[in-house]
């Protein structure tokens, strides 16, 4: 397929861009959109229905993106958007309680077992900045331990060595960062349980917390190694550490209860966003009873947010998980993620170029190696000035990407056999393009 275009010489996008770039910093509200991992310039979308987006000029994409993870349903889904509607003529926010946000922590804790409560916020960064507040006041040590390409949003104890938008500008530690602050976290690679062991042997007393992606999305996807999980448990719970897993993408995407049902890991305290706002603002913070008891007003550890549980994003992420309660979800989204991804090695294979494809469920990364990737080390091999070719190529035949290769892939209920096919046919003229 090729990108469908009404007006195919005008470039709005670009004239936008243009305007963009005078007034919002590199142009856009969150540096990965900007393009500069694959060069060019960035797709102004106008409408997205289904697994499609539509650009300013009418073109229209398979997108694989799907808003950095939460459109598992596929754009615009008619439940959401009903629900929207009617939740819309109840006025847009409050400032005070509503059964709204009971109904949507019962829907978390039944699908999450370790999470006893819940506290909504309104992004990833500000549920894992509330994470590890929560884990340093609980355990009064200072140390956070986390892994190296691992992005746990824009939070100051996060900013070092992280993946995603700072691994792709290459700026893995942030300016505006006081070193002081930053030297609190302590980093290891993924995957090499051994390595977290000796970092515990040598800090573990004054470790308040390990926060892990279970599954990495933000250096591209990274699998965890058979026991690895179960051994940074262990880990955490010899040297009195908490354990948080940021399931912001990885939540109710690869079970409904995330990686802690599919790897049978618990963590401590629990991150989520992205689909559980089903496309609006959205993030939350759970942990046991124990734990949750310390979060103000119930406790003395500090935060609260005047958009935290917002109607709307209460009644869109509600119309989402209420459909994921369904487990012939998960097995569809398993056989979309194996179909594509055999689909694009196979093509890959065909020209002669070489990738690894990391899957879980609906959940891809192609890296453009032949070694396998493992962590923030092997996943910085693949050749990224390929990777920004096969974008732009993709992107040519009608299939949106991410611009970046540290970022997942994801795939979703509308992503039918047909424009999975579709997609793996726009990448066999991709490849054949590279080895020209
Ligand atoms: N860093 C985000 C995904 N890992 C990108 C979010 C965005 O640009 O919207």
């Amino acid at each position: 397929m090729t990108a469908s275009s009404s007006t195919e010489h005008k470039d709005t996008s670009a004239e936008l861009f243009a305007r963009a770039v005078e007034l919002i910093p590199g142009g856009v509200n969150s540096p990965v959109r900007a393009f500069r991992g694959v060069g060019g310039t960035p797709r102004f979308i106008r409408a997205a229905r289904g697994a499609t987006m539509t650009d300013v000029d009418g073109r229209t994409y398979i997108d694989y993106v799907g808003s950095w993870g939460p459109m598992i349903l596929g754009h615009a889904d008619p439940e959401v958007i009903a629900a929207l509607h009617d939740a819309l003529a109840r006025g847009t926010s409050y400032g005070a309680p509503t059964e709204l946000e009971i109904e949507m922590a019962e829907e978390i804790i039944d699908a999450v077992p370790s999470v006893e409560m819940v506290r909504m916020v309104n992004s990833g960064t500000e549920a894992t900045m509330s994470a590890v507040r929560l884990a340093r006041g609980v355990t009064g040590r200072t140390k956070l331990i986390k892994f190296e390409g691992c992005y746990h949003g824009h939070g100051d104890s996060m900013l070092v060595r992280a993946g995603s938008g700072v691994a792709t500008l290459g700026l893995p530690d942030s300016p505006g960062v006081p070193p002081a602050l930053a030297a609190e976290t302590l980093t290891v690679p993924f995957n090499d349980a051994d390595a977290l062991a000796a970092v515990f042997d040598e800090h573990g007393a004054s470790v308040a917390a390990v926060i892990i992606e279970p599954v990495v999305g933000n250096m591209g996807c990274v699998v965890p190694r058979a026991g690895y999980l179960q051994a940074v448990r262990d880990l955490t719970r010899r040297h009195g550490a908490l354990l948080i897993f940021d399931e912001v993408m990885t939540g109710f995407r690869l079970a409904r209860g995330g990686a802690q049902e599919l790897y049978g890991v618990a963590a401590d305290i629990t991150t989520l966003g992205k689909i559980i706002g089903g496309g609006l603002p959205v993030g939350a913070y759970g942990a046991s009873r124990d734990i949750m008891r310390h979060v103000a007003p119930a406790g003395a550890v500090y935060q609260a947010g005047t958009l935290s549980g917002n109607p709307l994003a209460m009644t869109a992420g509600l119309a989402t998980l209420r459909r994921l309660r369904d487990p012939a979800v998960y097995a569809q989204l398993e056989r979309a993620g194996a179909r594509l991804c055999a689909g694009l090695s196979e093509a890959a294979r065909e020209f002669g170029i070489q990738t690894t494809t990391n899957r879980v469920g609906s959940m891809w990364t192609s890296f453009f190696t032949s070694d396998p990737v493992t962590d923030w080390a092997s996943a910085g091999k693949s050749d990224r000035d390929l990777y920004g070719k096969f974008f732009h190529a993709m992107l040519r035949e009608g299939v949106y990407l991410a611009p970046s290769q540290f970022e997942a892939g994801f795939i979703g209920l509308a992503h039918t056999d047909e424009l999975l096919d579709q997609t793996i046919a726009a990448a066999r003229v991709a490849f054949a393009g590279l080895t020209r």
